[in-house]
């Protein structure tokens, strides 16, 4: 395991006794205007202005039904379940995430090391780049429970060390995203405010939170603030569909009780300049499998 660096000043004050809002006070695209990439200047300005970008097809039909096929292996295997890197509905017993996905499977390794993927990723960050998590998520359908609003950097900066948001993550859909099925949703413009929270981090929270985060969690009134000042945009689209959005975005999913799963892959890049140090409002750091501590650049 490499030893975390030493911690820097805490730009974002988190899990105290109060909610707290401060301006984000770092840049949303991080390379220079006009850095050779594949995102063009309106995708990347879209990107800093709502803190998302839907791309209508990221992977083919094929590729879908080959990513497909592997969560449905993995799902299945009575030996990933096991695993402490799968996490099981609370209610179905069904699993709900896989996580560390890319060091499971040489197929979701073969993923995160694709061109379109980590071009764009290097493009947004203005850097190499490093997988700080990588899950599959299931949300079959008939019940399966959602994610509650929460900004993924709140969790890993306060959790995993993050000292800067400068970390992207791409969620590419593998069954069908309908308005119905527990689809993303994110607050357009919310990544501009980090909302620190209130309430200390439990003793080995993630053994809870990846099932019903608690920790880390919005107040009703900054949520109604939020929503609107923001609004709330709901993502649906194909398949080979993805959502590339800030670390910061305010964000959630609801319960599916459809009969369509709601089935994606979701990687999470980091800046190799924005090294996990000490966790900034928790006593120990997560595990590996969700906060990497390996900073190698994807190649
Ligand atoms: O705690 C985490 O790292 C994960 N939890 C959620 C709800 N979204 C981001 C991340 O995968
Ligand atoms: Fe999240």
């Amino acid at each position: 395991m490499t030893t975390a660096p030493m911690r820097t000043a805490d730009l974002y004050p988190t899990r105290g006794a109060t909610e707290v809002a401060v301006p984000r006070q770092d840049p949303v695209v991080w390379s220079e205007p006009g850095t050779a990439g594949p995102l063009d200047g309106s995708e990347l300005d879209g990107f800093e202005r709502d803190g998302f970008l839907a791309m209508e097809q990221l992977i083919t039909p094929e590729e879908v039904l080959l990513y497909r096929g592997e969560l449905e292996k993995l799902t299945t295997d009575p030996v990933i379940r096991e695993d402490e890197r799968s996490i099981v509905e609370p209610k179905s017993q069904e699993i709900r995430t896989v996580f560390e996905v890319h060091k499971i499977s040489e197929i979701f390794a073969g993923l995160v090391r694709d061109p379109r993927l980590v071009d764009r990723a290097r493009q947004i960050l203005g850097s190499d780049v490093y997988v700080h998590q990588s899950r599959i998520n299931v949300k079959p359908g008939f019940g399966a429970s959602g994610f509650y609003w929460h900004s993924d950097f709140e969790t890993w900066h306060a959790e995993d060390g993050l000292p800067n948001m400068r970390t992207v993550s791409v969620s590419i859909a593998l069954t069908e995203n309908f308005t119905t099925n527990g689809g993303l949703m994110i607050m357009p413009g919310s990544h501009r405010t980090f909302l620190g929270c209130a309430g200390a981090t439990p003793e080995d929270n993630y053994k809870k939170s990846l099932q019903m985060q608690d920790a880390g969690i919005p107040s009703d009134e900054a949520l109604t603030d939020f929503a609107s000042e923001h609004g709330i945009k709901l993502f649906t689209g194909p398949a080979g569909s993805a959502t590339w959005f800030d670390c910061n975005c305010m964000h959630g999913s609801g319960d599916n009780i459809t009969p369509y799963p709601r089935s994606n892959v979701f990687i999470v890049f980091n800046s190799v300049e924005n090294p996990a140090v000490e966790p900034f409002a928790a006593p120990v750091p997560r595990p590996e499998f969700l906060g990497a501590r390996d900073f190698t650049p994807v190649r």
